[in-house]
């Protein structure tokens, strides 16, 4: 009887082992060796081997899969099952969670962190659930500043300027309050569009400038960090609602460990790209921020559906 059951142990170990995996596509439309990147693919491992191998997350990078847009609307649909995405072009889909888009809205870091990993981060996390999502986590995208074609080292400087934009109505606005015009692109198009001058500029972080190269089309870097847009980990909840409650504590867990992994190599590769981009030629800039803070402001009156968001965040201290 003992024998038996050890037998039949066995044999199952050797069933779930041996299975093929489950795979889960997930999208990003960094490369390799990006933060984000790096940290789902840590994800993966920790829940291939929690999961005794029957699940494998495979990252599709460089935005093989599509725009954020359309990689958000797969997963969805389940049709992949993961994607990482900045918020911004979520609003479209979820409209709360666009309150991050809003500029200046943190203090500093510490503020952003502590509004995101407290009841206002994971409301919004939670909220994804409502348009079929499930978020499992924020990661760490610094704050975002212009680089343009010509120098800008005030609001003026960017009066006329065409500057691509994420899909995504907030940045549109802050853009008309600078006096400039922004134009919604997806992110793989804007190398191109700077160097044919189709736009005059856009606006990233410091490893997107770097990583993306945009610093070659566009070599002056005015770091006025006007938003402070967190990326967003999404699994679909078709695919989510079939797991375990085990499964979902690991991926859940996994998720967790990755974000802390990946604010690790944001700041590592934050300081590395600044370094990197000025030896590629980039001019850095840094503005008295007050001007563009200033002028911000006009976009806190052109969407009062966030008033009450923005007063939650602004109390927490
Ligand atoms: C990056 C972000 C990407 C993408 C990109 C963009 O900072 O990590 O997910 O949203 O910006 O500007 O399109």
């Amino acid at each position: 009887m003992k024998r038996l059951l050890v037998v039949l142990l066995v044999s199952a170990m050797f069933a779930v082992g041996l299975a093929a995996p489950i795979v889960l596509k997930s999208a990003d439309v960094h490369p390799d060796g990006y933060p984000t990147v790096e940290a789902v693919k840590m994800m993966g491992r920790i829940i291939e081997i929690m999961t005794n191998g029957k699940y494998k997350i495979e990252v599709y990078t460089g935005g093989q899969l599509g725009d954020e847009k359309e990689t958000i609307e797969q997963t969805i649909m389940n049709v992949i099952q993961m994607t990482r995405v900045s918020v911004a072009p979520l609003q479209t889909f979820y409209d709360p969670i666009g309150v991050f888009a809003m500029p200046y809205l943190f203090r500093d870091e510490e503020h952003f962190w502590k509004v995101l990993e407290g009841p206002i981060g994971e409301e919004l996390l939670k909220g994804v659930e409502k348009i079929g999502l499930v978020g499992l986590c924020y990661y760490d995208a610094g704050a975002r500043s212009f680089y343009t074609r010509k120098p800008v080292q005030k609001p003026e400087d960017l009066k006329g300027m065409k500057i691509r934009v994420q899909m995504n109505e907030v940045m549109v606005a802050l853009m008309q309050a600078l006096g400039a015009t922004g134009v919604p692109m997806a992110y793989a198009e804007v190398y191109t569009a700077l160097q044919t001058g189709v736009v005059d500029g856009a606006e990233n972080n410091p490893p997107s400038y770097y990583t993306a190269r945009h610093f070659e089309v566009a070599p002056y870097y005015c770091l006025d960090g006007h938003t402070r847009i967190p990326e967003i980990l999404l699994i679909s909840k078709a695919f989510w609602d079939k797991l375990t409650p085990e499964e979902k504590l690991i991926f859940k867990t996994a998720a967790i460990a990755s974000a802390q992994y990946e604010k690790y190599l944001w700041k590592k590769m934050e300081e590395e790209a600044l370094e990197a981009v000025q030896k590629g030629g980039a001019k850095i800039f840094k503005p008295d921020i007050s001007a563009f803070q200033k002028l911000a402001q006009a976009v806190y009156d052109r969407f009062p559906q966030y008033k009450d968001l923005i007063k939650r965040i602004q109390e927490v201290k």
